[in-house]
Protein backbone atom coordinates (compact mmCIF):
# COMPACT_ATOMS: atom_id res chain seq x y z
CA UNK A 1 0.00 0.00 0.00
CA UNK A 2 1.06 3.35 -0.80
CA UNK A 3 2.77 5.50 2.55
CA UNK A 4 0.75 8.28 2.22
CA UNK A 5 -2.82 5.78 2.53
CA UNK A 6 -1.09 4.15 5.44
CA UNK A 7 -0.59 7.28 7.36
CA UNK A 8 -4.07 8.33 6.50
CA UNK A 9 -3.28 12.05 6.22
CA UNK A 10 -6.55 14.13 5.14
CA UNK A 11 -5.72 15.44 1.70
CA UNK A 12 -5.81 19.12 2.50
CA UNK A 13 -2.87 18.64 5.01
CA UNK A 14 -1.34 16.40 2.47
CA UNK A 15 -1.44 19.45 -0.12
CA UNK A 16 -0.61 22.10 2.62
CA UNK A 17 2.16 20.34 3.47
CA UNK A 18 3.62 20.03 0.31
CA UNK A 19 2.76 23.01 -0.96
CA UNK A 20 5.03 24.78 2.46
CA UNK A 21 8.47 22.64 0.94
CA UNK A 22 11.03 25.13 -0.39
CA UNK A 23 12.82 23.46 -3.18
CA UNK A 24 15.96 23.14 -4.96
CA UNK A 25 16.27 23.79 -9.13
CA UNK A 26 17.02 19.82 -9.86
CA UNK A 27 17.26 20.88 -13.57
CA UNK A 28 19.26 23.77 -13.10
CA UNK A 29 21.64 22.35 -11.07
CA UNK A 30 22.13 19.34 -13.95
CA UNK A 31 22.55 22.34 -16.46
CA UNK A 32 25.03 24.38 -13.97
CA UNK A 33 27.30 20.56 -13.65
CA UNK A 34 27.09 20.07 -17.30
CA UNK A 35 28.30 23.51 -18.16
CA UNK A 36 31.16 23.78 -15.88
CA UNK A 37 32.49 20.31 -16.41
CA UNK A 38 31.95 19.70 -20.10
CA UNK A 39 30.94 15.82 -18.85
CA UNK A 40 27.45 14.88 -18.38
CA UNK A 41 26.44 15.61 -15.18
CA UNK A 42 25.87 13.13 -12.47
CA UNK A 43 22.73 11.65 -10.67
CA UNK A 44 24.22 9.90 -8.31
CA UNK A 45 21.59 6.97 -6.76
CA UNK A 46 20.66 6.46 -3.24
CA UNK A 47 20.39 2.07 -3.82
CA UNK A 48 20.35 -0.35 -1.26
CA UNK A 49 19.05 -3.39 -3.55
CA UNK A 50 17.65 -4.22 -6.93
CA UNK A 51 15.20 -6.74 -8.11
CA UNK A 52 18.27 -8.20 -10.63
CA UNK A 53 21.09 -8.01 -7.99
CA UNK A 54 19.50 -8.43 -4.55
CA UNK A 55 20.92 -6.16 -1.77
CA UNK A 56 23.57 -3.98 -3.58
CA UNK A 57 25.18 -2.79 -0.22
CA UNK A 58 25.40 -4.00 3.68
CA UNK A 59 25.00 -1.71 6.48
CA UNK A 60 23.13 0.57 4.41
CA UNK A 61 23.57 4.01 5.66
CA UNK A 62 21.03 6.55 3.63
CA UNK A 63 22.54 9.59 4.80
CA UNK A 64 26.44 8.55 4.77
CA UNK A 65 26.28 7.53 0.94
CA UNK A 66 24.11 10.71 0.14
CA UNK A 67 27.27 12.76 1.65
CA UNK A 68 29.74 10.77 0.08
CA UNK A 69 28.04 11.56 -3.02
CA UNK A 70 27.72 14.95 -2.49
CA UNK A 71 31.13 15.47 -1.55
CA UNK A 72 32.61 13.51 -4.37
CA UNK A 73 30.85 16.29 -6.52
CA UNK A 74 27.69 15.11 -7.52
CA UNK A 75 24.85 17.67 -9.42
CA UNK A 76 21.86 15.67 -7.85
CA UNK A 77 20.83 12.33 -6.31
CA UNK A 78 18.41 9.92 -6.79
CA UNK A 79 16.75 8.39 -3.75
CA UNK A 80 14.70 5.28 -3.91
CA UNK A 81 12.00 5.10 -1.84
CA UNK A 82 9.82 2.00 -2.98
CA UNK A 83 9.76 -0.50 -0.93
CA UNK A 84 9.09 -3.38 -2.57
CA UNK A 85 11.55 -3.95 -4.86
CA UNK A 86 14.28 -1.87 -4.26
CA UNK A 87 13.94 -1.87 -0.28
CA UNK A 88 13.84 1.69 0.12
CA UNK A 89 11.73 4.19 1.81
CA UNK A 90 10.20 7.67 2.05
CA UNK A 91 12.00 7.91 5.49
CA UNK A 92 15.71 7.44 3.72
CA UNK A 93 14.18 10.76 1.67
CA UNK A 94 13.50 12.67 4.11
CA UNK A 95 16.00 12.02 6.58
CA UNK A 96 18.65 13.22 3.37
CA UNK A 97 17.32 16.00 3.07
CA UNK A 98 16.79 16.87 7.05
CA UNK A 99 20.34 16.08 7.13
CA UNK A 100 21.36 19.32 5.14
CA UNK A 101 22.51 17.23 1.76
CA UNK A 102 22.49 20.30 -0.59
CA UNK A 103 22.06 18.40 -3.99
CA UNK A 104 18.78 18.30 -5.45
CA UNK A 105 16.79 15.08 -4.86
CA UNK A 106 14.87 12.70 -6.98
CA UNK A 107 12.21 10.52 -5.95
CA UNK A 108 12.76 7.17 -7.05
CA UNK A 109 8.76 5.94 -6.80
CA UNK A 110 6.44 3.98 -9.17
CA UNK A 111 4.29 7.02 -9.35
CA UNK A 112 0.11 5.86 -10.46
CA UNK A 113 -1.70 9.10 -8.44
CA UNK A 114 -1.50 12.62 -8.58
CA UNK A 115 -1.53 12.29 -4.65
CA UNK A 116 2.34 10.89 -4.71
CA UNK A 117 3.32 13.75 -6.21
CA UNK A 118 2.22 15.24 -2.81
CA UNK A 119 4.02 13.16 -1.00
CA UNK A 120 7.12 12.71 -2.32
CA UNK A 121 7.14 16.77 -1.95
CA UNK A 122 6.26 16.92 1.73
CA UNK A 123 9.17 14.33 2.10
CA UNK A 124 11.74 16.31 0.20
CA UNK A 125 11.24 15.71 -3.38
CA UNK A 126 13.01 17.72 -5.88
CA UNK A 127 12.32 16.14 -8.87
CA UNK A 128 9.63 12.65 -9.30
CA UNK A 129 10.01 9.89 -11.97
CA UNK A 130 7.37 9.07 -14.53
CA UNK A 131 7.32 6.21 -16.28
CA UNK A 132 5.96 6.36 -19.41
CA UNK A 133 5.62 2.73 -20.09
CA UNK A 134 3.08 2.64 -17.04
CA UNK A 135 1.30 5.37 -17.27
CA UNK A 136 -1.03 6.74 -20.10
CA UNK A 137 -0.05 10.09 -21.66
CA UNK A 138 -2.89 12.27 -20.21
CA UNK A 139 -1.43 11.42 -16.77
CA UNK A 140 1.81 12.15 -17.74
CA UNK A 141 0.74 15.60 -18.61
CA UNK A 142 -1.36 16.13 -16.24
CA UNK A 143 0.99 15.17 -13.15
CA UNK A 144 3.81 17.58 -15.12
CA UNK A 145 1.97 20.42 -14.97
CA UNK A 146 1.08 19.76 -10.97
CA UNK A 147 5.24 19.18 -10.62
CA UNK A 148 5.54 22.50 -12.03
CA UNK A 149 2.78 23.92 -9.75
CA UNK A 150 4.45 22.49 -6.84
CA UNK A 151 7.97 23.58 -8.00
CA UNK A 152 9.03 19.55 -9.13
CA UNK A 153 10.95 18.31 -12.18
CA UNK A 154 9.63 15.57 -13.66
CA UNK A 155 11.88 12.97 -14.87
CA UNK A 156 10.39 11.20 -17.64
CA UNK A 157 11.45 7.63 -18.30
CA UNK A 158 11.17 6.05 -21.74
CA UNK A 159 12.64 2.79 -23.19
CA UNK A 160 12.19 2.61 -26.61
CA UNK A 161 11.01 4.36 -29.97
CA UNK A 162 7.12 4.31 -29.43
CA UNK A 163 7.47 5.81 -25.59
CA UNK A 164 10.03 8.23 -26.82
CA UNK A 165 7.36 9.43 -29.66
CA UNK A 166 4.71 9.67 -27.19
CA UNK A 167 6.81 11.57 -24.81
CA UNK A 168 7.97 13.97 -27.16
CA UNK A 169 4.70 14.78 -28.76
CA UNK A 170 3.56 15.99 -25.08
CA UNK A 171 4.05 19.99 -24.37
CA UNK A 172 6.44 21.16 -21.48
CA UNK A 173 8.80 18.05 -20.54
CA UNK A 174 12.21 18.88 -19.72
CA UNK A 175 13.94 16.40 -18.96
CA UNK A 176 13.87 12.20 -20.43
CA UNK A 177 15.62 9.52 -19.27
CA UNK A 178 16.59 6.68 -21.55
CA UNK A 179 16.41 3.49 -19.54
CA UNK A 180 19.43 1.14 -21.09
CA UNK A 181 17.60 -1.38 -18.85
CA UNK A 182 14.66 -3.14 -20.02
CA UNK A 183 12.43 -3.69 -16.91
CA UNK A 184 10.89 -7.43 -17.81
CA UNK A 185 13.97 -8.76 -18.69
CA UNK A 186 16.16 -6.56 -17.08
CA UNK A 187 19.14 -6.56 -19.74
CA UNK A 188 21.32 -3.75 -19.97
CA UNK A 189 21.42 -2.47 -23.35
CA UNK A 190 23.53 0.78 -23.88
CA UNK A 191 22.92 1.16 -27.42
CA UNK A 192 19.50 1.74 -26.38
CA UNK A 193 20.52 5.45 -25.90
CA UNK A 194 22.31 5.66 -28.79
CA UNK A 195 18.89 4.42 -31.05
CA UNK A 196 16.58 6.42 -29.61
CA UNK A 197 18.77 9.45 -29.98
CA UNK A 198 19.66 9.66 -33.45
CA UNK A 199 18.18 11.22 -36.42
CA UNK A 200 14.44 13.31 -36.11
CA UNK A 201 14.69 12.33 -32.45
CA UNK A 202 17.62 13.76 -31.69
CA UNK A 203 16.73 16.97 -33.63
CA UNK A 204 13.23 17.81 -31.70
CA UNK A 205 14.93 17.49 -28.43
CA UNK A 206 17.65 19.68 -29.27
CA UNK A 207 15.07 22.33 -30.67
CA UNK A 208 12.91 22.01 -27.59
CA UNK A 209 16.01 22.19 -25.61
CA UNK A 210 15.39 19.06 -23.49
CA UNK A 211 18.01 17.09 -21.23
CA UNK A 212 18.45 13.60 -22.16
CA UNK A 213 19.71 11.38 -19.06
CA UNK A 214 21.15 7.93 -19.54
CA UNK A 215 20.24 5.21 -17.00
CA UNK A 216 21.37 2.38 -15.57
CA UNK A 217 24.42 -0.61 -15.77
CA UNK A 218 27.08 2.14 -16.39
CA UNK A 219 30.18 1.03 -14.51
CA UNK A 220 33.05 2.74 -16.94
CA UNK A 221 34.22 5.90 -17.69
CA UNK A 222 33.69 4.52 -21.23
CA UNK A 223 30.62 3.71 -20.73
CA UNK A 224 29.99 7.77 -19.71
CA UNK A 225 32.18 8.34 -22.74
CA UNK A 226 29.48 6.02 -24.89
CA UNK A 227 26.40 7.67 -23.92
CA UNK A 228 27.88 11.12 -24.07
CA UNK A 229 28.86 10.96 -27.27
CA UNK A 230 25.49 9.73 -28.23
CA UNK A 231 23.85 13.26 -26.88
CA UNK A 232 22.92 12.74 -23.13
CA UNK A 233 23.92 15.53 -21.07
CA UNK A 234 23.33 13.78 -17.06
CA UNK A 235 23.81 9.96 -16.40
CA UNK A 236 21.31 8.07 -13.73
CA UNK A 237 24.38 5.73 -11.59
CA UNK A 238 23.40 3.49 -8.66
CA UNK A 239 25.20 -0.25 -8.53
CA UNK A 240 28.50 0.61 -9.73
CA UNK A 241 29.08 3.59 -7.03
CA UNK A 242 27.27 2.25 -3.90
CA UNK A 243 28.43 -0.60 -4.06
CA UNK A 244 32.04 0.34 -3.57
CA UNK A 245 33.43 0.61 0.40
CA UNK A 246 33.76 4.66 0.01
CA UNK A 247 30.54 5.57 -2.25
CA UNK A 248 32.16 8.73 -3.31
CA UNK A 249 35.44 7.31 -4.47
CA UNK A 250 33.39 5.70 -6.33
CA UNK A 251 32.33 8.60 -8.39
CA UNK A 252 35.98 9.79 -8.09
CA UNK A 253 37.38 6.47 -9.88
C1 LIG B 1 20.38 3.20 -11.73
P1 LIG B 1 22.15 1.21 -12.00
O1 LIG B 1 22.22 0.08 -12.97
O2 LIG B 1 23.30 2.20 -12.21
O3 LIG B 1 22.04 0.78 -10.58
O4 LIG B 1 20.79 2.02 -12.37
C2 LIG B 1 18.97 3.60 -12.18
O5 LIG B 1 19.04 3.90 -13.55
C3 LIG B 1 17.95 2.48 -11.92
O6 LIG B 1 17.91 2.26 -10.56
C4 LIG B 1 16.55 2.81 -12.44
C5 LIG B 1 15.30 2.53 -11.81
C6 LIG B 1 14.30 3.00 -12.69
C7 LIG B 1 14.93 1.97 -10.59
C8 LIG B 1 16.26 3.39 -13.62
N1 LIG B 1 14.90 3.50 -13.78
C9 LIG B 1 12.94 2.90 -12.38
C10 LIG B 1 13.57 1.89 -10.29
C11 LIG B 1 12.60 2.37 -11.16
Amino acid sequence: MNSYLKERRPLHTLKKAAESMSGRDFIGALKASYLRTGLPALIAEVKKASPSRGVLKENFDPVQIAQAYEKAGAACLSVLTDKKYFQGSFENLEAIRKAGVKCPLLCKEFIIDAWQIYYSRSKGADAILLIAAVLPDLDIKYMTKICKLLGLATLVEVHDEREMDRVLAIDGIELIGINNRNLETFKVDMSNTKRLLEGKRGEIIRQKDIIVVGESGMFTPDDIAYVQAAGVKAVLVGESIVKQDDPGKGIAG
